[in-house]
């Protein structure tokens, strides 16, 4: 199968995955669950679940058997995606091409929305089968340390608090370690889990996560200069207008490039001790260096 058919199969088994776990629409109190159905089915690029599944792949597992863990950092990324949207936090209007949740709903709703999917994203984790090595309690501090205070939401405070500075590099890059690679990381490692997957495998694809959470990031920021919000289905050059920093701002647009064309070889070194397994996730990466949106 070439890679677009792999990635839209492998995306519409995750929407159908996510539909069984989420709750109705109609379900009392309807408007959360219609809200959180709104922030799900957006149109979003289900990298996330996608590399989970192809992870446990990877490791000679089922992807049967990463479904859920798969739902479980989407629901995670689609929170962050909500409450980032929100005006105490980046204030945009437009997600996945569509009003964004506070748009629509409101920002208390948006609020509660992008709370109850971060619940929602355990409450889904749960459904994971055990292996000899792994179990909820693997599971569940993977996940939840993704999501803490020294990960997702602490680089969120480093970003908030670097608003009216600008930052270096090496900031830069400690921000980006903490949300974008650390999500894609644990992406990685909980499909590898599934898999049962060796100290060795699970170090091969934790490295893997990390650099290609890096390079996504650098795209992300160079993609925000380069393409129209039409092609985004966010706003475009966001970045620029609220002077934030980023790699085009900090490094230029073509040290950018080679930034992350190098943090994609390195991401592919690291599947060395994968061997042959490892194709796909290599042409997926290889694919998101070449991403346009
Ligand atoms: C806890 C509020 C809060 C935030 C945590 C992860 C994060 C920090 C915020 C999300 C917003 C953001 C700009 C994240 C950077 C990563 C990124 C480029 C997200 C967009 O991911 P895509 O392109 O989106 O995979 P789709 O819509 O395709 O899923």
């Amino acid at each position: 199968m070439n890679l677009k058919s792999y990635l839209a199969a492998r995306a519409a088994k995750v929407d159908a995955a996510m539909d069984q776990f989420l709750p109705k629409a109609k379900e009392r109190p309807a408007t959360i669950h219609e809200a959180m159905r709104y922030a799900v089915f957006a149109g979003g690029k289900r990298l996330r679940p996608v590399l989970c599944l192809a992870a446990a792949e990877a490791c000679g597992g089922k992807i049967s058997k990463a479904l859920a863990p798969a739902c479980a950092v989407e629901l995670m990324h689609t929170y962050s995606l909500v409450h980032d949207d929100l005006p105490a936090m980046d204030d945009d209007d437009l997600r996945r091409g569509r009003p964004t949740c506070h748009k629509v709903y409101g920002e208390g709703m948006a609020v509660l929305c992008g709370d109850a999917l971060l619940t929602e994203a355990f409450i889904v984790l749960t459904k994971t089968p055990a292996t000899k090595r792994y179990g909820a309690r693997e599971y569940v501090a993977e996940l939840a340390r993704c999501g803490g205070s020294k990960q997702l939401i602490g680089g969120q405070v480093m970003d908030l608090e670097g608003e009216s500075k600008k930052l270096g590099k090496r900031e830069l890059v400690r921000i980006h370690e903490a949300k974008t690679a650390a999500l894609l990381t644990t992406s990685m490692r909980l499909g590898a889990m599934t898999a049962n997957a060796s100290p060795t495998q699970l170090a091969a694809l934790t490295s893997f996560g990390y650099h290609l959470g890096l390079a996504f990031q650098v795209i992300d920021d160079i993609l925000d200069v380069t393409q129209s919000t039409e092609v985004l289905g966010k706003t475009a050059g966001k970045d620029q207008a609220v002077e934030k920093t980023t790699y085009p701002s900090v490094i230029g647009l073509n040290a950018s490039r080679k930034e992350a064309a190098k943090l994609t070889k390195a991401a592919m070194v690291a599947l060395k001790p994968l061997g042959k397994k490892a194709a796909r996730l290599e042409e997926i990466a290889t694919h998101m260096l070449e991403r346009e949106y």
